[in-house]
């Protein structure tokens, strides 16, 4: 049996660029909706990513200042009153357009459908903005091409913790190394590998550095196929037409050993 047997998709920053064009400017503008003198820069909200789950970067935030609530209990009722205000903004900047697909998502998930490769959504986001950004992109229908879909409010624990892929896979029935996770951040790779997931890295806007280590593959962007580590052939899997394709990934996971742990090496050969 040829793997993967399932590509399991992150949502925030692998199938759009969600947090700088989607999640930051909706908690601005709830922080505005509000009226409070609170605004985050790109650069700070850069930092507070590596907080996950929009409720939490909140806290995390408030706990640095002087004029957020002082009781926890009046802390945590703003906290949730802003993340559903930021909830709605996004979902109003989805519906704008603002938040195409990354290129060679759309292509990477119609081949799958065309061969039969199972797809799961596995995110820590909550479940109102999957609904608003794959609505928009794929229709209300949606959902029918995924065979699971594991949101923020399914766990316990968000990435870097491994639980919402260990949901997936248990719901699937398959084992770590029968899927691939597409992820671009290292909260997400961190997760994918904890469950022993093999991931393909397209890092985001806020995670350019993201590294190599512990990933089958890492490259700009599923169109592209110059870029990938390891490196790809000029010719896509149907004879030519650029992007990422099935065939590439199945490549990949041939030269991975099974083991959770494993890595690929920093050459770059030509093949697959
Ligand atoms: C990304 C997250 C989320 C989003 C905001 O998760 O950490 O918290 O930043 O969404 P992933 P919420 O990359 O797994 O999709 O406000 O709904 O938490
Ligand atoms: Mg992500």
């Amino acid at each position: 049996m040829d793997l993967p047997r399932a590509l399991l998709w992150d949502v925030d920053g692998t199938l759009a660029e969600t947090e700088r064009d989607g999640h930051l400017p909706a908690f601005n503008r709830a922080f505005a909706e509000l009226g409070l003198p609170w605004c985050w820069d790109q650069a700070l909200y850069g930092e507070l990513l590596h907080v996950t789950g929009g409720r939490e970067r909140l806290l995390h935030d408030m706990a640095t200042r002087a004029d957020a609530p002082a009781e926890p209990a009046a802390r945590e009722a703003l906290a949730r009153e802003l993340h559903a205000l930021k909830n709605r903004h996004y979902a109003g900047l989805v519906q704008a357009g603002g938040l195409p697909l990354r290129p060679g998502v759309r292509a990477l998930m119609d081949e799958c459908a065309a061969q039969g490769v199972a797809m799961g959504i596995v995110t820590t986001t909550s479940r109102s903005n999957v609904q608003a950004l794959l609505g928009c992109h794929l229709g209300p229908q949606w959902a029918q091409r995924f065979a699971v879909v594991v949101c923020g409010e399914d766990v316990e624990r968000k990435k870097p913790d491994p639980q919402a892929y260990a949901l997936a896979l248990q719901m699937l029935g398959l084992t770590p190394g029968e899927a691939v996770a597409l992820e671009d951040s290292p909260a997400g790779v961190a997760a994918a590998r904890a469950a022993g997931v093999p991931v393909l890295l397209t890092p985001s806007a806020y995670f350019p550095d993201s590294g190599l280590a512990g990933v089958l593959a890492r490259g700009p962007g599923l169109q592209h196929r110059n870029g990938w580590q390891p490196c790809l052939a000029e010719a896509g899997g149907d004879g030519g037409s650029g992007g990422v394709h099935l065939d590439d990934i199945r490549a990949w996971c041939r030269l991975q050993p099974p083991a959770p742990a494993a890595g690929v090496k920093e050459v770059c050969s030509p093949s697959p």
